[in-house]
């Protein structure tokens, strides 16, 4: 898959660097709200071995108020277009829900449109067939302001798989080409820590969806829910996750601590490897 100036090839993993633009993201909320905070905060994640990064400017932690669309440009586009202007090649995401901030940002020289709603704007459906773009369509339910209450499911892992497979067949409908689209579990979005960990547990049977999974188990709360570490303290956890999420075959994975998540997804593709190349049953 072609994302930007980049084309991505193989089982990878790769690597995509969060930058939250916002005072409230429940990871690193206020950090990089400045412009130029969060500009050297994405440089520091390239230099750390992103291959993507991934730009927000809605906190989507579960009960956040939505941003209106101007003051989430107003977060977003400067930092994007200031990456640009300081030679980044490294392709850019924009993390939103909008068709008015997605616009503005693949104007200012994003690539990419990550949406946590598994586009279910019609305008950004239209918006991300007409430019082109590769897209990521996360499944949730609801809105974060809402999507705690509707984490009831019967059988998580089919029910997650459906509504990507619907989420999936409403974007090309509408003209996005299949070949251009990840998807994404959602975890913490309207799942609770038990099925969020279901969720990385099968990862394999959403592959039967055919297309490159993305997956974001970065200092997500059922890390904190199993080991009782707080936000700042999760990254062993999220090491954990990150190679169970390399052994199960993805190919994207969002982090916020970059060199350490490189070395472990580099050593857990070492194992994946060579355990497909040894020839022993
Ligand atoms: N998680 C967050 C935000 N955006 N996008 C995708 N595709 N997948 C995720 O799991 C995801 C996301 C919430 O985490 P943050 O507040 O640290 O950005």
């Amino acid at each position: 898959m072609r994302i930007g100036g980049r084309v991505f090839e193989g089982p990878g993993p790769f690597l995509m660097g969060v930058v939250n633009v916002t005072p409230d993201s429940f990871s690193d909320g206020g950090r990089f709200l400045g412009r130029d905070a969060a500009v050297a905060q994405a440089e520091r994640l390239v230099s750390e071995g992103a291959d993507l990064v991934d730009v927000g400017g809605e906190s989507t932690r579960p009960g956040a108020p939505e941003v209106p669309a101007n003051v989430e440009a107003q977060r977003v586009v400067p930092v994007i277009e200031r990456l640009r202007e300081r030679g980044c090649i490294t392709p850019i995401s924009v993390d939103t829900r909008k068709p008015e901030v997605a616009r503005a940002a693949l104007a200012a020289g994003a690539s990419m449109v990550n949406d946590v709603s598994g586009l279910a704007d019609p305008a950004l459906r239209e918006l991300v067939a007409t430019s082109g773009c590769p897209v990521v369509l996360m499944h949730m339910r609801g809105t974060p302001a809402d999507m705690s209450s509707r984490a009831v499911y019967d059988d998580v892992v089919g029910e997650v798989e459906r509504e990507l497979c619907e989420a999936l067949a409403r974007a090309t409908r509408a003209g996005v080409r299949e070949d251009r689209i990840f998807l994404d579990p959602g975890l913490g979005f309207a799942k609770t820590a038990e099925q969020s960990l279901a969720l990385l547990a099968e990862l394999p049977s959403l592959r039967r969806l055919g297309r490159p999974l993305l997956v974001g188990p970065s200092r997500k709360s059922f890390i904190g829910e199993i080991t009782g570490a707080g936000v700042k303290d999760r990254l062993p956890g999220t090491l954990a996750a990150v190679a169970a999420c390399v052994l199960a075959g993805v190919e994207v994975i969002r982090v916020h601590d970059m060199a350490a998540a490189r070395q472990a997804a580099r050593v857990a593709a070492a194992i994946r490897d060579a355990s497909s190349s040894s020839g022993r049953r």
